[in-house]
C-alpha cells in the first residue's frame, strides 16, 4: 500500500491504545462488509433484502440472491483484474446493481469510491486522479445524461483507470454470471471505501472509512433507529451519500434484515407511491424535501399509513417544518446530523417532543468526544472550550470518525488539532440533555438544500473565464433550499459577461448542476467598503451580508 504517497498517508489510522479501546469496548468487532453480508445471507436468506427498477422492470432480490449476485460478480470483476486495495469509482443511481457492486468490491477487498449521480466530468477526473482509480463502474444513460460517455472521457484522460464498466449493459450481465470464488477477507482495520467530503477549501477531499469503524455506525444507527427484519426502508435520497448509505440507510437496513426500496425520484408522486405499495415503515430526507412531502400529503390519496419514521437531516431543520412532518405524515420525526468525515447524531425516537423538534440529536457513541470550542479562532485548541451552553465550534473525534484524509497531509494539519480531533466547520451550541443544536457554520461552504458547495471551487471555475478578474461565492438564505449560492462577479477591463454565460460557462466545465450558482451578480468592483482583497473569508462575510439585504 502506498502509504508512502508524496500528498500523505491513505489511511491516517487511531492511536494504538485507541483502537484498542474501542475493541475492548466492542465497538471495533473485526468483521467485514463481505463476511457481513455472507452471514445476513445465512440468517435471512429469503427475506426481501432489496427492491428496485432495472431494466427489466421492478426487481426483488431476496438476502440469499444479493449474496450470490455479490460473489458472482467479485468473481467477475477479479477477472477483469480488480483486487484488494485497488480504488473502483462508482457512479450509480438508486437501482439494485448498487448493492451487489459495493458487496462485490468489499468481497475483493477492493475500495469503491463513492461519486454522486449528479456528478460531471471535472469532478469524476479529480476522484479517479486523487484515487489512482483503477475502474469506473456506471450506467448508461440517465436522467438525460450519458454517464457511460462521460465515464469513458475521464478513463481517456486519466492513465490509471483501465476499465469502465456500465451496469445494465449485456457484458455487465455477463460479468455479473461468472462462476463464484472466495476471496481472502480483507483486513477489517484497513480502509473499505472512500467517502467524498463535502469541501470548503476548494475541490471534495476523500474521506478514508474502515471496516470496523463504518460497521459500528451502521449496526448503532439501525439499533437508534429501531429496525428489525419487519421494516422497511425507502431509499428516497442518491444512495452513495453517506446519509442514506449509513444513516441508517441501506446498510443499516441490511444490517438489521429488513427490506430497503430504492426510489428512483425523491419527488412525492415516486415516494408516495413507493411507500404505498411497499408498506414503507421508515424513511430519510433534507429538509426541503420534508417541505415537499409535507405538502403534498395535504392533497394526496396514497395511503402513507405504514410509515412510522421519517429522518430529516443533512442541513437544519427549521422548527416550524419540524412541527408539521409528524402531523401531516403521521409519523415520527427523527433529527439527524451527520458527516461523512465520522459523527451521526439523533434525536431519540423516546425523546422528548421538545428536543426532537428543536435540535440535532445527540451523538450515536458515549466514546464520540465533543468539543464546542471558540469559534473566532480556526486554529482553537480542544481545550479552549466555551461555557456550557455556549454557541461554539464543533470538533470531535471518536470510533467512527476519520484522523485524517486520504492523501492529504497539508490538508490535515489544519483540519483536524494536534490531538486528533475532526474540525467540523460547525457552529453548534449543547443542551444539558447532550442534545446538540447547530446554529450556523464557520466553514466556507454553502448548504444547498443538504448538497454541499465549496465557495472557493466555484470561484475557481468562475475565475477560469477570460472576461472574469475576480469572483467571491456566497450562500444566501432561500425558503425552499435553505440557502443557495450568488456569485459576486469583477469582470477584467471592458468585458460585460452575462449572467446566463457565465452559468453555462460553469455547467460546461463538467461540474454537478448543483454547483452552478444560482445567481450570478457582476459588479464593477466588490461592493464593499473596508475589506481589503487580502482575505476572501472577510470578503465573502461582507458580500454574504450585502446578499441578504438586497
Ligand atoms: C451529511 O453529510 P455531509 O458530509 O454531506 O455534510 C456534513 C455537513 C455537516 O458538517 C453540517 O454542516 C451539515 O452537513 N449538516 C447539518 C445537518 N446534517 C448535516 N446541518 C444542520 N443540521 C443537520 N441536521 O450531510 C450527513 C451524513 C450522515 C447523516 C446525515 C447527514
Amino acid at each position: 500500500m502506498s502509504a508512502g504517497h508524496p500528498d500523505g498517508p491513505d489511511h491516517v489510522g487511531w492511536p494504538a491504545e485507541v483502537a484498542a479501546r474501542y475493541r475492548a469496548a466492542g465497538h471495533w468487532r473485526g468483521q467485514t462488509f463481505g463476511s457481513l453480508l455472507t452471514s445476513l445471507a445465512a440468517a435471512y436468506g429469503p427475506r426481501t433484502a432489496v427492491v428496485g427498477e432495472t431494466e427489466d422492470g421492478l426487481a426483488r432480490w431476496t438476502y440469499a440472491d444479493l449474496d450470490e449476485r455479490a460473489h458472482r460478480l467479485a468473481a467477475g470483476l477479479a477477472g477483469r483484474g480488480i483486487g484488494a486495495g485497488d480504488r473502483v469509482l462508482v457512479q450509480l443511481p438508486n437501482r439494485p446493481e448498487f448493492v451487489s457492486v459495493i458487496f462485490a468490491l468489499w468481497r475483493l477487498g477492493a475500495w469503491p469510491v463513492f461519486t454522486l449521480p449528479a456528478h460531471r466530468r471535472t469532478e469524476l477526473r479529480h476522484f479517479a486522479e486523487r484515487a489512482e482509480a483503477k475502474a469506473i463502474v456506471t450506467v448508461g444513460e440517465h436522467e438525460r445524461h450519458d454517464h457511460a460517455a462521460t465515464a469513458r472521457e475521464v478513463a481517456d484522460d486519466v492513465a490509471s483507470v483501465r476499465e469502465v464498466l456500465v451496469v445494465g449493459s449485456p457484458e455487465f450481465a455477463e460479468l455479473s454470471r461468472t462462476e463464484p470464488r472466495e476471496f481472502p477477507d480483507p483486513d477489517p482495520e484497513g480502509v473499505a471505501f472512500l467517502q467524498l467530503s463535502g469541501g470548503s477549501t476548494g475541490l471534495s477531499k476523500l474521506i478514508p472509512r474502515t471496516h470496523d469503524d463504518y460497521l459500528y455506525s451502521v449496526r448503532e444507527s439501525a439499533r437508534i433507529c429501531a429496525l428489525r427484519p419487519e421494516s422497511v426502508y425507502l431509499a428516497a435520497l442518491p444512495v452513495a451519500h453517506n446519509y442514506p448509505l449509513s444513516s441508517p440507510g441501506v446498510l443499516g437496513a441490511l444490517h438489521a434484515g429488513a427490506t430497503t426500496v430504492l426510489a428512483p425520484r425523491p419527488d412525492p408522486d415516486v415516494a408516495f407511491r413507493l411507500i404505498e405499495s411497499e408498506r414503507v415503515t421508515i424513511s430519510a430526507v433534507v429538509p426541503p424535501l420534508a417541505a415537499a412531502w409535507v405538502q403534498a400529503a395535504g392533497r394526496t390519496e396514497r395511503d402513507l399509513s405504514s410509515l412510522e419514521v421519517l429522518l430529516v437531516g443533512g442541513a437544519k431543520c427549521a422548527r416550524e417544518l419540524a412541527e408539521r412532518i409528524g402531523p401531516a405524515l403521521g409519523c415520527r420525526l427523527q433529527q439527524v446530523f451527520g458527516m461523512a468525515e465520522g459523527l451521526v447524531c439523533y434525536t431519540r425516537l423516546d425523546d422528548p417532543d421538545d428536543l426532537v423538534l428543536g435540535t440535532q440529536g445527540r451523538p450515536i457513541s458515549l466514546d464520540d468526544e465533543i468539543r464546542i470550542v471558540d469559534p473566532d479562532d480556526p486554529n482553537a485548541a480542544s481545550t479552549d472550550e466555551v461555557a456550557p451552553g455556549e454557541t461554539g465550534a464543533l470538533l470531535t473525534r471518536g470510533p467512527y470518525t476519520i484522523r485524517g484524509y486520504y492523501r492529504a497531509a497539508a490538508h490535515n494539519a489544519t483540519a483536524f488539532t494536534p490531538d486528533g480531533f475532526y474540525r467540523t466547520g460547525d457552529l453548534v451550541r449543547r443542551h444539558p440533555s447532550g442534545h446538540l443544536e447547530v446554529v450556523g457554520r464557520a466553514k466556507e461552504q454553502i448548504n444547498r438544500a443538504g448538497e454541499k458547495v465549496s465557495a472557493e471551487e466555484v470561484e475557481n471555475h468562475l475565475m477560469a473565464h477570460p472576461d472574469v478578474l475576480d469572483a467571491a461565492v456566497v450562500g444566501v438564505p432561500d425558503e425552499y433550499l435553505g440557502e443557495r449560492t450568488c456569485a459576486y462577479v469583477v469582470p477584467t477591463d471592458g468585458a460585460e459577461p452575462s449572467e446566463a454565460q457565465l452559468r453555462r460557462f460553469v455547467r460546461e466545465r463538467g461540474v454537478a448542476a448543483f454547483k452552478v450558482p444560482d445567481l450570478v451578480v457582476v459588479v464593477d468592483s466588490f461592493p464593499v467598503t473596508g475589506v481589503g482583497k487580502t482575505s476572501k473569508r472577510e470578503l465573502r462575510a461582507a458580500l454574504a451580508a450585502h446578499a441578504r439585504n438586497r
